[in-house]
């Protein structure tokens, strides 16, 4: 393991693809805690946490991706205690999901106050919001909205790198 390990978290509401990302990046064998569904679409849902590693450059990352269905909102404080850096993962082609990204972020911004960026996934869908459209229905900068298909590792690592980056940079974290 690299001497600076970060801890990042990857939020966002069910089915955004957090299990998919952390195993896309991880380059352990990713752990998930599965539990037959109870919302339609998939057949199983994280109940309390994905986690995965990997080294990054300098540092070592610890991802831990936390339950998407809002009545599991209590497990986020504890998955994500000590974490530097949050990953919000939203499908764009779910704008009624876009409410709770937003508490999402909010939670983010201001009970874990750490770097964040957004992820739009699902941009392959036909009926989609564009990011652009994302970062103004959440008041969010447009370059924090990121296209991210977390099925591939090339725009995984790139998201991840960009968020590294504001960890070491505005979060005061020493990564070398
Ligand atoms: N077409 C498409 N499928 C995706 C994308 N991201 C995730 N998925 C799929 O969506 C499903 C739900 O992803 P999952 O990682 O389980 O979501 P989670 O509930 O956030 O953990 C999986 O079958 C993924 O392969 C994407 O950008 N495009
Ligand atoms: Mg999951």
């Amino acid at each position: 393991m690299k001497p600076h390990t970060l801890k990042i978290g990857v939020l966002g509401p069910y089915g955004a693809g957090k299990t998919t990302l952390v195993r896309t990046l991880s380059t352990i064998p990713a752990v998930s805690t599965e539990a037959p569904s109870s919302e339609g679409g998939k057949a199983t849902t994280t109940v309390a946490l994905d986690y995965g590693y990997l080294d990054f450059g300098s540092v070592g990352v610890h991802l831990f991706g936390t339950p998407g269905q809002a009545r599991f909102h209590d497990v986020l404080d504890v998955v994500l205690q000590g974490a530097l850096g949050a990953l919000i993962l939203v499908r764009a082609d779910r704008p009624s999901d876009l409410p709770r990204v937003r508490e999402l972020r909010d939670y983010v911004a201001s009970v874990l106050e750490v770097p964040y960026l957004l992820g739009a996934t699902h941009l392959d869908k036909e009926r989609r919001w564009e990011t652009a459209e994302i970062a103004l229905f959440l008041k969010e900068r447009e370059d924090r909205v990121l296209r991210l298909d977390p099925r591939d590792s090339g725009q995984a690592r790139r998201a991840l790198a960009r968020l590294v980056e504001l960890v070491c940079e505005e979060g005061g974290v020493r990564c070398r």
